[in-house]
C-alpha cells in the first residue's frame, strides 16, 4: 500500500516508527527493512535557518514549482521544535505552506521533536525513507538552524542549503559552529522591494569568502544566491544549481559516497538505541532510574551520585548475563 503512494498508509507507517511502543517498533522495523529496496531514489535536500527566515514559505513556492514545471513527488519533513508544547505552531506551518498542503503529489509531515531543540533525529531520516517508497522524487527537511541541528541534517541528506535573511549579515553564530562549510548553498531569501540591492552586495561578499574555503573531496564548491519566494524570484535558479550538484557528484561517485558514510551514521544511531532501550528495559534498573528521577526532583539525592548508583546496577545486571 505504501509503495502505492497511499498517503495515509505512509503517515500511519511514520506514525509507527515514532512511537515508543515495543510491539510498534518491531512491526515498523519489518515494514522499513520490507521497503528498504525501493529507498534512495530521491534527491535529499535540507533546508535550515534561522526562525522566521523564510523556510517554510521558500519550500511552498519551490516545492510548486518542482510539481507543477517538473511534474515531481515532494515530500516534505518540517522538524517542529515547538510541535511539543504548542501544536498551533504545526498547523502555522501547514497554512504557510498553503499551496503545497493541498496537492496530491505533495506529502508534509511535522516531524515531532524529541531531541535537543530544533534537531532532526531518527525519527526523520526513517520517515524519509517511507517516503521514498512511496515514490516521492524529491525529499525536503525543513530544520530549524539552532543547535545541532545542522550537524545532524548534514548526516542524512544530500545537499544542505541555508536560508539568511537580507542584512542578517555573516551570522556570527553560524561561523562559530562551522555551519558556512557545511553547507552546500546559502540562500540570501527576503532578496525583494527595498532589499534588492543589499542581498546582491551580500551574495558577493559571500563568493568571495566561499572562495577562501579549501576545495571539498565532493567537488563541489558552495555557492551563494538570492531569492525572493513573495516575488517568486530565484526559485528556478535554486533547483538548478541542485542539479548541477546531483550531475557532478554523482559522476564522480561521491554522491554514493557520501550516502553510504550515512549509512554508517544511522546504523550507529540504531545501535545505541536498542542497546539503551535493551538496558532501560531490564525491569530493575528501569525502576531504579524511575526512582532516582523522583529523588532528584525532591532534592533528596544529586544527579551524580545518582548515576553513580546506576553505573552500579548495570555492573550487577552484566555480571548476571
Ligand atoms: N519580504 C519577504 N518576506 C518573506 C519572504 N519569505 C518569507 N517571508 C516572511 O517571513 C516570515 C517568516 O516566514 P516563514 O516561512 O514562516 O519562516 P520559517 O523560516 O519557516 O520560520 P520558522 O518555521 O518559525 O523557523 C513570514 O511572515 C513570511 O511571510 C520573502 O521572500 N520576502
Ligand atoms: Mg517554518
Amino acid at each position: 500500500m505504501i509503495l502505492s503512494g497511499d498517503r495515509a498508509m505512509l503517515s500511519k507507517a511514520i506514525t509507527m516508527r515514532e512511537s515508543s511502543l515495543p510491539e510498534h517498533k518491531l512491526q515498523s522495523e519489518k515494514i522499513l527493512k520490507l521497503l528498504l529496496k525501493h529507498t534512495g531514489n530521491s534527491i535529499r535536500i535540507g533546508i535550515t535557518g534561522i526562525p522566521g527566515a523564510g523556510k517554510s514559505t521558500f519550500i511552498d513556492v519551490f516545492g510548486s514549482l518542482l510539481l507543477e514545471k517538473f511534474y515531481k513527488k515532494v515530500a516534505v519533513l518540517a522538524v517542529d521544535p515547538s510541535s511539543q508544547e504548542n501544536h498551533g505552531s504545526i498547523l502555522g506551518d501547514k497554512t504557510r505552506m498553503e499551496f503545497l498542503s493541498r496537492q496530491k503529489n505533495a506529502f508534509i509531515r511535522p516531524s515531532p521533536n524529541k531531541t535537543i531543540l530544533g534537531g532532526v533525529n531518527q525519527h526523520t531520516r526513517e520517515s524519509m525513507l517511507f517516503c521514498e517508497a512511496a515514490g516521492y522524487d524529491v525529499i525536503l527537511i525543513e530544520t530549524v538552524g539552532v543547535g545541532q541541528s545542522e550537524s545532524e541534517v548534514h548526516t542524512m541528506v544530500d545537499f544542505l542549503m541555508m536560508l539568511q535573511i537580507v542584512g542578517g549579515g555573516d551570522d556570527l553564530q553560524a561561523i562559530k559552529r562551522g555551519v558556512y562549510e557545511k553547507i552546500d548553498l546559502l540562500l540570501i531569501n527576503k532578496a525583494d522591494q527595498k532589499n534588492k540591492i543589499e542581498a546582491e552586495i551580500e551574495k558577493e561578499n559571500f563568493i568571495n569568502n566561499f572562495a577562501l574555503f579549501p576545495r571539498r573531496d565532493s567537488g563541489w564548491h558552495p555557492k551563494a544566491q538570492t531569492c525572493s519566494s513573495i516575488e517568486k524570484k530565484g526559485i528556478n535558479e535554486v533547483w538548478k544549481t541542485i542539479m548541477e550538484f546531483e550531475k557532478i557528484t554523482r559522476e564522480n561517485n561521491s554522491f554514493y559516497k557520501k550516502r553510504k558514510a550515512q549509512n554508517l551514521i544511522w546504523f550507529r544511531h540504531l545501535v545505541a538505541n536498542n542497546i539503551q532501550d535493551f538496558i532501560i528495559n531490564q525491569s530493575d534498573l528501569k525502576i531504579e532510574i524511575e526512582g532516582f528521577q523522583e529523588q532528584i526532583k525532591n532534592e533528596e539525592i544529586n544527579s551524580i551520585d545518582a548515576s553513580e548508583r546506576i553505573t552500579k546496577t548495570l555492573r550487577k545486571i552484566f555480571k548476571q548475563l
